[in-house]
């Protein structure tokens, strides 16, 4: 019911009386009362006015299982959102949530991870009351060996959704970063669980730094926050949305062919580097090119001094531009 007054609320651009609000959710006046000064505790500027109604004029960043439903779509993504005030870790969640039969598009959210999770064993920052710490389940119906495409589409979405919401051009730091003035605002990390060769389920774990006001020391020269790099400072739960929303967009698209030659093109246009000297740190041996986009599997295209062109995997390598981190 929380939800559903939140929704009507913003929706509404004057006055919602309690009469209506009763007759649509089939609750008391006294039940919406209680549900309205909840909401004033959680955040919302809510002015109640005798004989108009209830009149929302302003949400904080509110982060509360009610508000991030208010905010996400009528698609997929986002039809369930399982909220923690605190965990271990979001993707970890998830993949119970996974296990206990959610369906494709559940979101597990916390206000704060004591366990974040980055790749190979490496932590996540994840402070409370300033950051997105989100994980979805999927359950797409491709070969294990494709889904490691998701982190790119999920870097996509990420992006455009940051974009839509904010007009922050954010980068895309191939394969699992996105990147803003050269340094990191939010890592994807995509974990996947298989039987019989078949994908039981995916689980795309997004982190993005949007409201931090400083890092840990052996972070500060490599993170940052938008706040940071804007000096604005944003809602969480509506940029959550965005990005949810535009995350489904493009996921839709992946699917129909099961790479990425459609979103190429898009890809392209927010990837850090693009066309520029980028070194290869391939176990095997470091070398150096101009990096020339990516190819329909998800690879990096590198085109080395003698003209060969490399696709270089995710996974194996990791690309470093000439200057600094990016
Ligand atoms: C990543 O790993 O970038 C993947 C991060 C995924 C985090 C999300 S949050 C929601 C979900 N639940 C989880 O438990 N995880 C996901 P990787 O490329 O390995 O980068 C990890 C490295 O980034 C660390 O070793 C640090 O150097 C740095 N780092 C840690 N916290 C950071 C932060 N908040 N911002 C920027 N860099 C950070």
């Amino acid at each position: 019911m929380k939800e559903e007054i939140v929704r009507l609320l913003k929706e509404r651009e004057g006055y919602l009386s309690g009469q209506e609000l009763c007759g649509s959710l089939g609750v008391s006046r006294t039940a919406v009362w209680k549900v309205i000064k909840q909401l004033q505790k959680e955040g919302y500027e809510i002015e109640a006015v005798r004989n108009r109604g209830y009149r929302l004029i302003e949400s904080g960043d509110v982060m509360t299982e009610a508000e991030i439903k208010s905010c996400m779509g009528q698609g997929i993504i986002g039809r369930n959102v399982v909220y923690y005030e605190e965990t271990d870790s979001t993707n970890i969640r998830a993949k119970h949530l996974a296990e206990a039969g959610y369906p494709e598009g559940t979101l597990a959210v916390a206000e704060k991870q004591n366990a974040g999770k980055g790749r190979r064993g490496r932590r996540w920052t994840s402070p409370e009351g300033t950051g997105i710490w989100m994980s979805l389940v999927l359950r797409p119906d491709i070969a294990p060996a494709q889904a490691s495409m998701l982190t790119l589409v999920a870097a996509l979405g990420v992006s455009e959704g940051i974009y839509e919401y904010a007009r922050i051009p954010a980068q895309i730091k191939w394969p699992n970063d996105l990147v803003l003035n050269g340094r990191k605002i939010c890592g994807i990390l995509t974990e996947m669980w298989t039987e019989l060769e078949t994908i039981q389920y995916v689980v795309v774990g997004i982190g993005i730094n949007v409201n931090m006001e400083e890092f840990p020391e052996e972070l500060s020269k490599t993170a940052t926050s938008l706040y940071l790099e804007m000096g604005e400072k944003l809602k969480r739960a509506p940029l959550m949305g965005a990005v949810a929303r535009a995350f489904e967009r493009y996921y839709k698209i992946f699917q129909e062919k099961g790479d990425l030659s459609s979103l190429k093109e898009a890809y392209e246009s927010r990837l850090a580097n693009m066309n520029r000297q980028v070194t290869v740190m391939d176990p095997a041996g470091a070398y150096s090119g101009i990096c020339r986009g990516i190819h329909r599997g998800g690879e990096l295209l590198v085109e080395r001094e003698d003209g060969q062109l490399c696709k270089v995997l995710s996974g194996e390598v990791s690309v470093r531009g000439i200057y600094g981190y990016v």
